[in-house]
Parts: structure tokens; C-alpha cells; sequence
């Protein structure tokens, strides 16, 4: 099994030779792996090719790649695929260049993956792991991870903004780069590979690591850009992830609104409170009073009105639904069944909407309306969580 260990550079002359041999001590505590390490640096106008080459020169597991463009994001992205491509590696590595990670975690990092990880992440921020950079930037790691996890919804992992990674090369072929910002200036990437190992459903094991403050060289950090891009990520992330419930909330919007509707018209001829005709469209319905009794329950106007504009309403759900808020997902089988199954888990959110027409009308002599707004917003979460389980399941 071959390891390859990518160290992105730029201006890292003073640390890369170090970092070198660091790394390559490793092997001897990693028996059956065979270890590489790349630098992947953006022409560094420093003499860190120099370095790197002469010691490529008499060492045929050290490599050297100009990615040519500037961004930590192409050392990573261009430095790993070359290490796929060309070097033929299994197993990938990512650490910095400057002796802020400390190399000698690598064997408990590979082992990880030996034994069925996809990712082993290295985090300050669980138990045993340090930070000991500057407060803050100690501020900045904490904020970003805070962030994180609220916006992306990830609770189970604590670190999100360090570059000290190990994971499978399967993994990282599973990515979509194309929506991954690995291009940008600011270390963007650290954040949103981590979040496409997760789409890409990663098995993810965090271990603590200490983090140092290099001692030579200068720090490339911007991190008021990188604070803004992480906050501009993460809100990418939250559309994203609930533009689903956005769209199941637009279309129950409109369905409440045409639903409203039709109940005004047939039972009072109104819309909401305008009377836009002369009598209400079910005028021939009897009232409550006059209206023959079934099993004890009146089948008056008020309730034949109710059911016919709910049933408008699952119509036009379900358009909507199939054609729009779950188009991406799943659609097995024939519409027509699809339609007969969303009618059947439909029931769930009129039976409710009736109950609470009747209830705030009957009980709380109420305006049915009221009735009818609350039992919208309690079907409709009912409705959501049917839906999403039983008819367009996430593919
Ligand atoms: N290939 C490449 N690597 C870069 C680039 N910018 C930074 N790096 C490397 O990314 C790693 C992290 O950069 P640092 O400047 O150490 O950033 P930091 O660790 O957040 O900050 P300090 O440790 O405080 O300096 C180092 O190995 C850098 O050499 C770049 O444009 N291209
Ligand atoms: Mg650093």
C-alpha cells in the first residue's frame, strides 16, 4: 500500500527540508506502507524547488510538483490527483509545510484508515488536542467550527478550518470538485473538502493533534477573507440543505392560499373576507341546522365545502411536488400509484385540517378560517415527514 504525504508550500524554504525528513522518518514506524511525500508548491519564488529537488535528486520517494498558480486550494486539489495519477497512491495525506502538524501522528492517522475509515481528521478542539496559536486565531478556529456546525448541521465532528487529513483514495475520487471552491485565494478548501467528504458520504474519525505555531518563515494566513468565505460557505450549505423544505413550504403556501379560496367560495362566496359573489357557490347545501345527520355527524355545507377544497388543494400538492420540490428525488413506479400513495398520506393532513376547521367553528365559535390556517401548518409538517419517508425518498 502506498502513502502518499502532500505538503502544499509556498515560501517554506526554511521548513520544507525539515519537514522532509520528519516525515519520511515515519516509515520505519509504518511497516508494510510505502511512503512518498510531495511537495505541491505554487512556485514559490523562496527556493523551496531548489530544496526540494536536491533532495529528490538522491531520494526516489520525494517528489517535487509546481502546480503553478498561487492558493492552498490547487496545492491540495492538483498536488493529491497527482499523487493518484502519477505516483500511484492509495492512501492520501495532507499536512502543512511549516511543522505546525506534527508528522509523527501519521501512523495513528494511516491506521485509522487501515482499519475502515475513509477520513482521519486531526482536530484542536476534542479532548487532548492544542492550539497553540495566538488568541485570535485560536478565536477564528473556534468561531469557524461553532459556525460549521450550526449552518451545516454536522454536531458530530469538532473541527473544520485545520489541514492535517488523512483518507482514502476512493474517497477523494468520489468528490465533485466542481463544487468544491478550490480555486479561491483564502483556505476555503480546508472547510469545503471536509463538507464534500461528507456529501460523498465519508466515514469520518477525528483524533487530536496538537497544533504549533511555526517558528521560521511567515505566516500566508489572510484570515479576514478566509473568515468571510467560511461564512459565505456555510450559508451555501444551509440554502442548500433546506432548499427541499423551502420549496415543500412555497407549494404548501399556494395550496393554503387556493385551498382558502375554494372553502370562501363555496361556503360564504367570499374570498378571505370579500364577497365576490352574490350567494356562496354551495348555496344549495343546507346549513348546519337543516343538514341531515350521518352516524351523527352533520353533512352540511360547511363540511362538503371543506372537503372538496382540500382535495383541490392535494391536486395541486402533488403537481407541484412531483414536478418541483422533490424532482431530484426518487420517483418509483407510475405517477398514477405515486398519486394514489400521496392522496392515501395526504389523508393524514385534511383529516387534521378538518379537525381543526370543526373545532375552532364548533368548539370555539370561532371563524373556520382560523381553523383551517391552524390545521395547515400542522398537516403540512405531517405531510413533509410522509412524503420524505414513504413517496420521493432521498436517491
Ligand atoms: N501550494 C500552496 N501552498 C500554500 C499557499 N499558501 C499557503 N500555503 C501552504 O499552506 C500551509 C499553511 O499556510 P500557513 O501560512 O502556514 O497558514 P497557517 O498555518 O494558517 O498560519 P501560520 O501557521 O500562522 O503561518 C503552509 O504549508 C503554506 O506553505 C499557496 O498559495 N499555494
Ligand atoms: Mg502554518
Amino acid at each position: 500500500m502506498r502513502l502518499v504525504v502532500n505538503v502544499p508550500t509556498y515560501n517554506e524554504r526554511d521548513n520544507i527540508e525539515d519537514v522532509i525528513y520528519k516525515i519520511l522518518f515515519q516509515a520505519k514506524l509504518l511497516p508494510g506502507i510505502d511512503l512518498h511525500v510531495l511537495v505541491s508548491d505554487s512556485h514559490s519564488p523562496d527556493g523551496t524547488a531548489q530544496i526540494v529537488g536536491k533532495i529528490a535528486l538522491t531520494n526516489p520517494k520525494v517528489h517535487y510538483l509546481d502546480v503553478k498558480q498561487k492558493g492552498l486550494g490547487v496545492g491540495i486539489v492538483k498536488g493529491h490527483r497527482f499523487a493518484i495519477d502519477k505516483l500511484k497512491a492509495d492512501v492520501l495525506a495532507q499536512m502543512d509545510g511549516d511543522l505546525s502538524h506534527n508528522p509523527a501522528m501519521l501512523p495513528k492517522m494511516v491506521a485509522y484508515i487501515s482499519s475502515g475509515y475513509d477520513l482521519v481528521n486531526g482536530s484542536r478542539l476534542i479532548k487532548g488536542g492544542k492550539n497553540l496559536l495566538g488568541w485570535h486565531r485560536r478565536l477564528f478556529t473556534r468561531g469557524s467550527a461553532f459556525y460549521c456546525k450550526l449552518s451545516w448541521g454536522t454536531f458530530n465532528l469538532s473541527e473544520y478550518t485545520n489541514s492535517y487529513r488523512v483518507f482514502n483514495k476512493n474517497l477523494f475520487e468520489k468528490i465533485d470538485f466542481s463544487k468544491v471552491p478550490w480555486r479561491a485565494k483564502t483556505y476555503i478548501i480546508q472547510p469545503a473538502f471536509l463538507y464534500a467528504a461528507i456529501k460523498a458520504g465519508a466515514k469520518i474519525k477525528e483524533i487530536p493533534i496538537t497544533f504549533e505555531d511555526r517558528k521560521r518563515g511567515y505566516s500566508k494566513a489572510k484570515i479576514i477573507a478566509y473568515t468571510l468565505d467560511v461564512l459565505k460557505f456555510g450559508l451555501k450549505v444551509r440554502i442548500e440543505r433546506s432548499k427541499t423544505f423551502f420549496k415543500f413550504l412555497t407549494v404548501g403556501a399556494g395550496s393554503y392560499l387556493l385551498n382558502a379560496i375554494a372553502l370562501g367560495i363555496f361556503y360564504r362566496g367570499q374570498i378571505y373576507f370579500f364577497q365576490i359573489l352574490k350567494k356562496p357557490l354551495f348555496d344549495f347545501i343546507p346549513l348546519y341546522d337543516q343538514a341531515p345527520k350521518f352516524l351523527s355527524v352533520s353533512i352540511d355545507r360547511l363540511l362538503i365545502s371543506s372537503i372538496i377544497s382540500i382535495e383541490i388543494s392535494i391536486i395541486f400538492n402533488f403537481l407541484f411536488h412531483e414536478k418541483w420540490t422533490f424532482k431530484h428525488r426518487s420517483h418509483d413506479g407510475a405517477s398514477i400509484f405515486r398519486f394514489l400513495k400521496f392522496n392515501l398520506t395526504s389523508v393524514a393532513s385534511p383529516i387534521i385540517q378538518l379537525i381543526s376547521i370543526l373545532f375552532f367553528a364548533r368548539v370555539l365559535l370561532m371563524h373556520e378560517q382560523i381553523g383551517l390556517a391552524v390545521g395547515v401548518v400542522i398537516g403540512l409538517f405531517a405531510n413533509y415527514v410522509l412524503n420524505t419517508i414513504l413517496i420521493w425518498k432521498e436517491s
